[in-house]
């Protein structure tokens, strides 16, 4: 058996303005995650600067926090065994291109920049952005 890990999902503005954040958390939640945390919020473009901080450097840096502040996001803290690798399987490749099939991306991401749900790429990353959205007490 793994061990317990959290990781952090948002559905990102190009899905909650679909209307697929039901669908994507009914996804999540049929994979086995259970959802610690969860809120509809909406972000300034200095806050979302601040979450992709490690991103400052990339070409699509500017593109992605002008997105990520377009409308409403939905950050849900998720805990699971094996939560981080586990979750990015679920959510499927950066590109819906190359997503397979049965994944969140796959069925809702339009393009690399506008792809439904952000994901942790390490336990400790999970941790960290999790705390970026979260106080200790929303945690349940
Ligand atoms: P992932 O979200 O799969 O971890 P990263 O860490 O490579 O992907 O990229 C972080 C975010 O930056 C992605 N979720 C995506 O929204 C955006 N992004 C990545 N590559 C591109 C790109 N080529 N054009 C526009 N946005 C991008």
């Amino acid at each position: 058996m793994g061990k317990m890990e959290r990781t952090l999902c948002i559905v990102k503005p190009d899905a909650v303005r679909a209307n697929n954040a039901g669908n994507i958390i009914a996804m999540i939640q049929a994979a086995g995650f259970r959802i610690l945390g969860m809120k509809q919020i909406s972000i300034s473009e200095a806050v979302a600067g601040e979450f992709y901080s490690v991103h400052n450097e990339r070409p699509f840096y500017g593109e992605l926090v002008k997105f990520m502040s377009s409308g409403a996001i939905v950050p849900i803290a998720l805990e699971k065994v094996n939560a981080v690798a586990d979750y990015r399987a679920l959510i499927g490749a950066t590109d819906p291109a190359e997503a397979e099939e049965g994944t969140i991306r796959k069925a809702y991401a339009s393009s690399k920049g506008e792809n439904a749900v952000h994901g942790s790429d390490s336990v400790e990353n999970g941790m960290i952005e999790i705390s970026f959205f979260f106080a200790g007490s929303e945690l349940i």
